[in-house]
């Protein structure tokens, strides 16, 4: 442990997100022990003075900071964490990068494809190491899965499928804005579903399937007025409520998405099946451990679908868990972010998705919104 280079992290935002990437942080010398760097929880930075001390104290940061370019400016800061709502990701994430600093951001990159560009262009240019938390891949089975993809053994592809399905915002009475609800005023999250929870959808597609080619989107705001928290005025709701899209791959296969807060009953349930020509496969985050595979090569008498439960020392991620059989959750899928972050640190390469990585799945999103407002089809301009 003595000999182990440090990382200075700064993390700013202290919200949800804010407690997963601590967590993570935490775990990851216990777990990860033969990685070469440790991270060391150095500050967190929030507006609110009184709460930022609290969250430090619970969670073991040095320091606090009230302004996030005091916290930039620190010599004693090496990588930036970015929690906050989306409309200030571009703002911090450019100027830590021209700080020389990494930096690590929270999904979606940013509201827009123009937002993010220079995002985009601003840690290249300084050449630091950068990430964007898309943590579902790294649930042990949704890797599985892209092994299993990347071996072959679905053959061709011809259908990729993915639902994410929340509840939450049913009730009009809720309002939009401020802490805990950003996610439902436009001019913070720049969209609704599509940014928050297709983007995710679109990672994985996209990461597991190749490149999205074009896009036909149907977007519905059930809920067209909502009082906004901080001023308590009646305002237009600006996001999307919900959103499906079917879209062509670049591997000629078809995809179906769909994304709502308004299904009843589901609190987050994000599902993905891919059919190919030898073998189909299929995930629910509510069963996060398991995946499910058919193959048609089996012998017929015992063919159908194999329910894989993803807890194996070979499976991937597993060996650094308990034992073969027990479960592991969704803070995990965080911790091994972290993990293959800090690994690529090690290792000198990029660390997957990058910015620019990320920026293509931003495209897919504004490409759904285009095709939704315009009721055609849009192509999206990926680069996969
Ligand atoms: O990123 C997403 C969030 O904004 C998450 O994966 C789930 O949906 C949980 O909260 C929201």
């Amino acid at each position: 442990m003595g000999d182990k280079k440090t990382l200075r992290i700064g993390l700013i935002g202290y919200g949800f997100m804010g407690r997963t990437h601590s967590n993570a942080y935490k775990r990851l010398g216990d777990f990860f022990p033969d990685l070469g760097t440790r991270p060391v929880l150095k500050a967190v930075c929030a507006r609110n003075k009184e709460r930022v001390q609290a969250f430090a104290e619970q969670w073991g940061y040095e320091s606090v900071e009230t302004d996030w370019r005091t916290l930039i400016a620190r010599d004693d800061i090496d990588a930036v964490d970015i929690c906050t709502p989306n409309n200030m990701h571009a703002e911090i994430a450019i100027a830590a990068a021209e700080a020389g600093k990494m930096v690590l951001c929270e999904k979606p990159l940013a509201r827009t494809v123009a937002e993010a560009q220079p995002m985009v262009d601003a840690v290249e240019k300084a050449g630091v190491k950068n990430t964007v938390w898309y943590n579902y891949r790294r649930v042990p089975a949704v890797t599985l899965a892209k092994q299993l993809v990347d071996s072959g053994k679905l053959g061709k592809i011809f259908h990729y499928r993915a639902n994410f399905l929340q509840d939450w915002t049913i009730n009009p009475e809720l309002p939009q804005g401020g802490e805990g609800l950003w996610r439902l005023d436009d001019s913070a999250a720049g969209s609704g579903v599509t940014g928050d929870l297709l983007a995710h959808c679109i990672d994985t597609a996209m990461w597991l399937n190749g490149g999205i080619k074009d896009v036909s989107a149907v977007t519905e705001t059930f809920v067209k007025e909502r009082v906004h928290t901080a001023s308590g005025e009646v305002q237009k709701v600006g996001i999307d409520d919900a959103c499906i899209f079917h879209c062509h791959f670049d591997n000629g296969s078809l995809g179906l998405f769909e994304s709502t807060r308004y299904a009843r009953g589901h609190k987050a349930l994000y599902t993905f099946e891919i059919n190919g020509e030898h073998a189909s496969i299929r995930w629910d985050l509510h069963d996060l451990n398991r995946l499910e595979y058919f193959d048609h090569g089996d012998d017929g008498i015992v063919r159908g679908w194999r329910s894989i439960h993803v807890t194996d020392g070979d499976q991937p991620y597993m060996d650094k868990w308990w034992v073969p059989g027990l479960s592991i959750g969704y803070e995990h899928t965080f911790v091994h972010q972290v993990a293959d972050f800090f690994k690529s640190i090690d290792e000198g390469v990029d660390c997957s998705p990058t910015f620019r990585e990320a920026q293509e799945t931003q495209k897919v999103c504004e490409a759904v919104l285009a095709s939704a407002e315009a009721r055609s089809w849009k192509e999206t301009g990926v680069t996969w």
